[in-house]
């Protein structure tokens, strides 16, 4: 059987909604290679896709020759590797240790609690989640200037963007969505943030992530279905 793809150039399956899809685009397009996105509709798969990835998810990417990348951190090393001009992974293996330490600090104190709010089942646990996400939010909001050799940022590595970069914006973009919808202050309202609020603001200024971005109205829709 057969499945879409380009003859041509790299295919990455996508869903805009999906931030783990948002890494894979943001990296290919930092590499400016030309690929072609196929949009994945996640409540309604294609009956071909177990055939580009058999866990069903999304991203994917499918190269020229047919293979297959999947897994989201895997794929933005992949690129950064074929693509090592970019820089997104510093030649330093310390430095190296600390975007992959930056990422597992966002996926632990942060992302859990952005979905865990849609899913919390009572007004209670809905407050106890959105308080871990503010601990959580303060907690990386320290590190960058731990991590940071520029005291003036903007990005997880101060005036390097990298893969921590690319792996970590997708999820602050999904928050104001859910902030929409328990009504709570929007991201740029929150105080003590002033260092994350500015690596934000720079991200989504770059070329390669402001076309990425999912619409926040599509978000919303998207997360009431999981209340
Ligand atoms: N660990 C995976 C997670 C990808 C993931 O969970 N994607 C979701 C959408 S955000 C998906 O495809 N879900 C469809 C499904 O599980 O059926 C990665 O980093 O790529």
């Amino acid at each position: 059987m057969s499945y879409p793809h380009s003859e041509t150039k790299p295919t990455l399956y996508n869903a805009v909604i999906c931030p783990y899809a948002q890494r894979a685009v943001i990296a290919l397009n930092e590499s400016g290679v030309p690929y072609e996105k196929v949009d994945i509709d996640l409540s309604n798969k294609p009956a071909w896709y177990p055939q580009v990835n058999p866990e069903g998810k999304v991203p994917a990417l499918r190269l020229n020759d047919g293979r297959i990348l999947i897994e989201s951190l895997l794929i933005v090393e992949y690129i950064s590797e074929t693509y090592p001009q970019l820089k997104l992974m510093p030649a330093d293996n310390f430095e190296k240790y600390q975007v992959r330490l930056f990422i597992e600090y966002m996926s632990n104190k942060v992302t859990p609690h952005v979905y865990g709010i849609i899913r919390a089942k009572d007004a209670e646990q809905k407050e106890q989640t959105y308080q871990k996400l503010m601990d959580g939010l303060k907690f990386v909001n320290g590190k960058f200037t731990e991590f940071s050799t520029s005291s003036t940022g903007p990005y997880v590595l101060g005036d390097r963007f990298s893969v921590a970069d690319i792996a970590c914006i997708p999820f602050i973009d999904r928050m104001d969505a859910v902030f929409m919808l328990i009504g709570s202050k929007r991201f740029s309202e929150l105080e003590g943030l002033e260092r994350l609020k500015a690596w934000a603001d720079a991200c989504h200024a770059r070329k390669s992530i402001a076309p990425s971005r999912c619409d926040l109205d599509v978000l919303v829709e998207r997360y009431k279905a999981f209340r």
